[in-house]
């Protein structure tokens, strides 16, 4: 098995600027040298073509930059779905978090009955009926499951991405009103920082793993940056206080490792014009992703 790495340049989904840089601030906080040093073969494809914000007219302020972002994920899409297919691991870096929608159509016509697993402060569970902003990182997970405008729900050609009594969101503390509500009458499984400070993250992550691991087909983990408290990554574009420690991401995805069960992993909202004081998000990024990878501290 070789990880395939493939770039997501993308900031056309969230209002704050920074995101494009993310994949170019993982790369640099030494991702490759950490992953070769583990013994895996390596192999980086570099960036999908992305358009610059500045360089675009947007077609309609309703739906913004709807047809760029769906360009880009149909791109990822087929990139995912053929390294799959050639039985390799892709390790997707964002960008904004409207990469999954890419990511997870592509798995979709490899993989089609994986379980997912999303850590997040956030829902992005909106469509443009319920989001206050408008952004398409606020609902990636609700296309995933069939919700939302036909144009990304479509994108890949079949829909749903993800059979929703196999997703978990991990890590929640800032859902919208109307988002809330769709959340809580879907069949995704929730666990809120509340839950995890109730049940620790190892019961938690234990749970996810049954849910999302149900006919052991695999699983696919989706890692927003935000769902770490912002006390250790700043560097995300839509910072949630209260959120998971660094030993409890790290755990999490310790115990996914464990499982063996991981097709393939994707990190986002790297925003390394936030960070403060230096290339911390991007560099707490490369070590999850070694913890995801399997690498063990003693066991
Ligand atoms: N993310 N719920 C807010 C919105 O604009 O819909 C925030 C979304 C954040 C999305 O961090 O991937
Ligand atoms: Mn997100
Ligand atoms: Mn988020
Ligand atoms: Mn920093």
């Amino acid at each position: 098995m070789t990880v395939e790495i493939i770039g997501v340049p993308l900031d056309l989904g969230a209002n704050r600027r920074g995101t494009d840089m993310g994949p170019s601030a993982v790369r640099y906080a030494g991702l490759c040298q950490a992953l070769v040093k583990m013994g895996l073969q390596v192999v980086d494809s570099g960036n999908i073509d992305v358009p610059v914000h500045e360089s675009i007219k947007m077609a309609n302020p309703d739906t913004i930059f709807l047809d760029e972002i769906l360009t880009v994920c149909r791109t990822l899409a087929n990139q995912v779905q053929a390294i799959l297919d050639r039985g390799d691991f892709p390790l997707v870096l964002g960008g904004d978090h409207s990469i999954a929608m890419g990511t997870l159509a592509g798995i979709r016509k490899s993989v089609p009955d994986i379980g997912l697993i999303w850590f997040d402060a956030h829902g992005d569970f909106n469509t443009f009926e319920t989001s206050r902003t408008g952004n398409i990182h606020g609902m990636p997970l609700a296309v995933a499951t069939g919700r939302g405008h036909a144009k990304l729900v479509q994108l890949g050609g079949l829909s749903p991405f993800v059979q929703e009594d196999k997703t978990v969101l991990i890590g929640v503390r800032d859902l919208d009103y109307h988002e809330k509500i769709s959340l809580k009458n879907s069949r995704v499984k929730v666990y809120s920082m509340k839950k995890i400070d109730e049940l620790g993250m190892a019961r938690v992550v234990k749970e996810a793993i049954a849910i999302a691991g149900q006919g052991g087909s695999g699983l696919h983990v989706s890692f927003d940056m935000d769902v770490v408290d912002p006390s250790i990554a700043s560097g995300v574009g839509t910072p949630v206080p209260g959120g998971i420690s660094y030993r409890e991401a790290h755990l999490a995805l310790e115990l996914i490792a464990e499982t063996k069960m991981l097709r393939s992993l994707e990190i986002c909202e790297v925003n390394p014009i936030e960070d403060r004081g230096g290339n911390h998000t991007a560099s707490l990024a490369v070590e999850l992703v070694t913890s995801a990878l399997g690498k063990r501290i003693f066991e």
